[in-house]
């Protein structure tokens, strides 16, 4: 228990997070393991991400029945997934119904912040604070903190001065905002700004897109799911959970081909048009393998989807605005849509492109562009994220010497396979930097490194080790071969998140692995069944190599 005097409370394990990744990892430790466990959110209640990021329109872009946990066939069976790709509620009551079947709630301390956490080198536990005071000691830490849970609002000049309501996508109100009657300003085109521009320009008096780079978006393609559907899909999950680690991203697509150069003009646009037609990932990760290797077939996609933009905006200069240049297909995170390029043919929506007309400052009233003042009564920051280390920063984690996380990593994070980092024993990271995270249907991509940490803690215990460290050899070999995969795609190649280029002063490292889930998999249970090879084995009395 948590003793509010201040006094340290021992557990086994604090997990940080009570998203998809800590309401599976307390379970894991608690249910399966036996441990002392103590979850702490900094939302008043469980959903991670989806709890955050209620802004209408919120809706996730991966297929329901593979954005879910796989370990219990009995919820897989109990829950009906109402629509091809749910909307931000569903997610949310789905991992409340989790957290309740599974009891997980009475783990967690709500509301309360992790603002530090310092490693005891004496005997190699975490001794973690909260904003409420409370101090932990666990033998091990695990960050199931999430990659996109850090909100960014850029400080653009005078913002504090605006006179209207302003909304941040990733911290939005928890009753339902009405846009009516209002000119609203919406900066951000990423997959937030997609997902929300036309749910305000059917509410909105005006809205105004600022827009810096445009996205080659893609048709959602979403439909309900009927019940002989949901019967189908229940009955062929055994399959289903297979076959998902047969696609390097886990997620499922028929007809996927070696090459888009292969092929004739005239069956390359008929392949298109048929993904284009299948919606959700399909353009992307469905289509030709090697239009995120090489540019010349990566060409052939990006001009088919500049087409389709063209096609759907009716202003010319507005078309031309919204077309992507200067960037492969794909090398951004896809974005999805429902209506979005329909809503720049109504005559309150304004497109501005804030690279030929930068955003000066926000006014009381409006923001003013390089050429001119926008009057708004609302602001949308649809800005994003200090993706992959932002959240782990804020924790003011200090492993060996006191040294910070963020100092540690200040060329770029270098965790050995994504999971540990040297100088920092026992602290985990579920779906960290380095590892496939984002590029992983993320609940599976979740499973994996919780089901790995928990058989890596039961191993420590089962011979007799206090610690787990990564070598700062193995740290630097993993650091580089994440980064020589990367180079061999098209990926670094534009500005994302991915490499942390939407942040000033941010390393420009690519922070996901590229190799595949299977193959990650496999690498991270080789180096387990090798006695945890490249990380160093911490017995009570001594310290021993690990092999
Ligand atoms: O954030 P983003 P997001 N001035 O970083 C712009 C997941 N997600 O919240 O591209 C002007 O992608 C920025 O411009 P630029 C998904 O993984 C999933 O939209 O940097 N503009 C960009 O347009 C996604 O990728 C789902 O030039 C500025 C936008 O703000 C990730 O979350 C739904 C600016 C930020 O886009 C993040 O998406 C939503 C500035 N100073 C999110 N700074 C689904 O499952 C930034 N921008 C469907």
């Amino acid at each position: 228990m948590i003793d509010a005097s201040g006094d340290e409370s021992p557990v086994d394990a604090v997990v940080v997070g009570a998203g998809f990744a800590g309401l599976y990892m307390v379970h894991r430790l608690r249910d399966h393991l036996g441990l002392s466990v103590r979850g702490i959110e900094a939302a008043e209640g469980v959903g991670g991400t989806w709890y955050w990021n209620r802004y209408p329109g919120a809706r996730c872009d991966i297929e329901s029945q593979l954005y879910c946990y796989s370990f219990s066939r009995e919820l897989e069976q109990e829950w009906d997934w109402s629509e091809r790709f749910p909307a931000q509620p569903e997610v949310l009551r789905y991992l409340n119904h989790v957290a309740e079947r599974f009891d997980l709630k009475r783990s967690f301390t709500f509301g309360t912040r992790v603002v530090g956490a310092d490693l005891d080198e004496t005997s190699d536990t975490w001794l973690v604070r909260t904003d409420r005071g409370e101090r932990l000691r666990a033998r091990f830490l695990v960050a199931a903190t999430g990659n996109l849970s850090a909100g960014r609002v850029p400080d653009f000049p005078g913002r504090e001065n605006f006179r209207g309501h302003t909304y941040f996508t990733g911290d939005w109100p928890h009753q339902p905002v009405d846009f009516s009657g209002r000119r609203v300003a919406l900066i951000g085109t990423g997959s937030t700004g997609v997902q929300l521009v036309p749910h305000v320009a059917r509410q909105a008096a005006a809205l105004t897109v600022f827009q810096r780079t445009p996205a080659y978006a893609c048709p959602l393609g979403n439909r309900p799911i009927d019940a002989g559907t949901m019967a189908r899909i229940k009955a062929d999950y055994p399959a289903i959970r297979q076959r998902e680690w047969d696609f390097p991203g886990g997620v499922i697509f028929d007809d996927v081909r070696p090459s888009a150069l292969a092929e004739s003009a005239e069956e390359r646009q008929r392949f298109y048009e048929q993904k284009w037609q299948a919606g959700g990932m399909n353009l992307w990760l469905g289509s030709y393998e090697d239009i995120l290797l090489d540019e010349r077939a990566n060409e052939t996609v990006a001009g088919f989807v500049r087409d389709k933009i063209r096609s759907r905006v009716d202003d010319p200069d507005t078309a031309e605005k919204l077309t992507p240049r200067g960037y492969p297909f794909g090398a951004k995170r896809q974005t999805l849509e429902d209506g979005y390029y329909e809503a720049f043919n109504q005559p309150h929506v304004e497109l501005v492109d804030v690279k030929a007309t930068p955003i000066e400052c926000i006014t009381p009233d409006g923001i003013r562009t390089a050429d001119r003042h926008h009057p708004v009564d609302d602001i949308i920051f649809a800005t994003g994220f200090d993706a992959f280390t932002g959240a782990l920063y804020r924790m003011n984690i200090r492993g060996r010497g006191g040294r910070l996380l963020s100092d540690h990593w200040a060329a770029g994070p270098r965790p050995y396979l994504g999971l540990n980092t040297s100088g920092f024993p026992n602290l985990f990271f579920i779906t960290g930097p380095l590892s496939p995270s984002v590029l992983f249907n993320m609940p599976r991509a979740i499973e994996q490194h919780c089901d790995w940490i928990a058989d890596c803690i039961a191993w420590l215990q089962a011979h007799d080790y206090q610690a787990i460290e990564a070598e700062p050899d193995a740290e630097a070999d993993w650091v580089d071969h994440v980064r020589e995969v990367a180079d061999a795609t098209l990926l670094p190649q534009a500005d994302s998140w991915y490499l942390g280029a939407n942040v000033p002063g941010k390393p420009r490292v690519f922070m996901v692995y590229l190799g595949g889930c299977a193959n990650y998999k496999r690498i991270c249970d080789d180096v387990a069944a090798d006695h945890y090879r490249g990380l160093r084995l911490i017995s009570a009395a001594a310290t021993v190599g690990g092999d």
